[in-house]
């Protein structure tokens, strides 16, 4: 076993390959930051979600670092809600992203959200085809082939029925298909049309103006390479009178990074073989580039880091350590166990904890605030401060 590294930021990025598409995301980058610097926009960069460590270069295991990507994909909404900023959403591939997380598979599967209506209750009348209990659910075939349904067609291939249309019904999203023997519809229950009728609209505007810009990543060296390129980017790139970003830009780094990796020269081509009892990792540590970030790379953008810990009495002195030790203007400590209701604001002239009622103590009314608003409301204040006042 050779001993372990301490790599520096550029000793990191000259043993570590690129990801595959780096140059593809950074053209992207720029010019999503130059089209949204001449509407005036601020950009912000939301990190999210957790890197992983791979064992093997043909890799079967890995290490995960903790984050179902909540905190990123709600800070992301409250941002682009907030109307002036443009965001760049770097994030772990499969979590959470904004507006899509409100449907997550696991806690509101879309399916569930639908029904199917028989196709003369939807043509008797509109009203009705969308009222609960009103319209006849159609009958389950019986068993084809020996299978109890038909295979699933591909979303990819082209329609089956060139019939099939999308049908307006009083504001119900619908889509009728009527081939032989079929006429039924597709509908939106009602308790869900208001919520989700308002985030498509919300979710379309987004993507009309083009205010999010969306980058995965899964490796932790995946995630370093591209915090740097987008970065960089964000830090050069200029608007019609030649401004740089500079401190318009903000770096909002909620992703949950893994402090040690393997370094790619010492990692194992193939799946690590059992037979030898017990296995033994030794990792190096991951360079700490938020130094690097703050001297070279964002010219001047408003840096806002997380730390998470699990112990209580260490979350201040180290969430301080580290604003001391890298030079950037906030660190937002959290932990694990508190996270959705309370946070700390630490800068360097003193601390400030932000507090919302945890789940069991929430109003009658049953209404769900998320902490990220009232984190995203703090932050922009104080960047408009950094900025030197709010029309900048
Ligand atoms: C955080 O502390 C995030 O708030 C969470 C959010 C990961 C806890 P979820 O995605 O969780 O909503 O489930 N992120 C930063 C974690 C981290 O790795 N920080 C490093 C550290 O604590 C500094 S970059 O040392």
């Amino acid at each position: 076993m050779s001993d372990p590294q301490q790599f520096s930021a550029t000793e990191f990025f000259d043993s570590q390959p690129p990801p595959p598409r780096l140059e593809e995301h950074l053209v992207a980058v720029q010019r999503f930051v130059e089209s949204n610097l001449r509407q005036g926009r601020r950009v912000v960069l939301v990190t999210s979600g957790g890197t992983t460590v791979p064992l093997e270069h043909n890799v079967v295991r890995f290490l995960d670092n903790f984050s179902a990507g909540t905190r990123g994909a709600a800070s992301a909404e409250h941002f682009l809600r907030s109307g002036r900023y443009a965001v760049i959403f770097l994030h772990r591939q499969h979590s959470l992203q904004p507006f899509s997380r409100h449907y997550s598979h696991s806690t509101n599967p879309f399916l569930d959200l639908l029904d199917v209506v028989d196709g003369s209750a939807a043509a008797a009348s509109s009203h009705d085809a969308f009222t609960v209990g009103k319209g006849k659910a159609p009958e389950f075939p019986p068993p084809q082939d020996g299978h109890l349904f038909p295979p699933i067609p591909s979303m990819h291939s082209p329609p089956t029925s060139p019939r099939s249309r999308a049908v307006p019904l009083d504001g119900v999203l619908s889509q009728q298909q009527q081939g032989p023997g079929e006429d039924v519809s597709i509908q939106i229950r009602p308790q869900n049309l208001t919520p989700m009728l308002s985030l498509l609209r919300s979710y379309k505007l987004v993507q009309h103006l083009n205010l999010l810009e969306s980058i995965p990543f899964v490796t932790v060296s995946e995630y370093l390479w591209l915090l740097r390129g987008i970065s960089r980017v964000m830090g050069q790139t200029t608007d019609a009178d030649g401004q740089a970003l500079g401190r318009r830009g903000m770096y909002y780094l909620a992703a949950a990074v893994s402090d040690f990796f393997i370094p790619y020269t010492k990692m194992a081509e193939h799946k690590i073989q059992s037979g030898k009892g017990s296995l033994v990792i030794e990792m190096d540590q991951v360079p700490k580039v938020l130094k690097t970030m703050v001297d070279e790379w964002s010219n001047e953008g408003f840096i806002v880091s997380f730390k998470l810990e699990t112990d209580p009495a260490i979350l201040i002195p180290k969430a301080r350590g580290a604003l001391e030790r890298y030079g950037h203007q906030i660190v937002v400590g959290n932990l694990l166990e508190t996270r959705k209701h309370e946070v700390v604001f630490v800068e360097r002239d003193g601390e400030e904890w932000l507090r919302i009622p945890a789940d069991a103590e929430r109003g009658a009314g049953g209404e769900v605030k998320e902490i990220e608003e009232d984190i995203i409301e703090h932050l922009v204040a104080l960047h408009d401060g950094y900025c030197g006042g709010a029309s900048v």
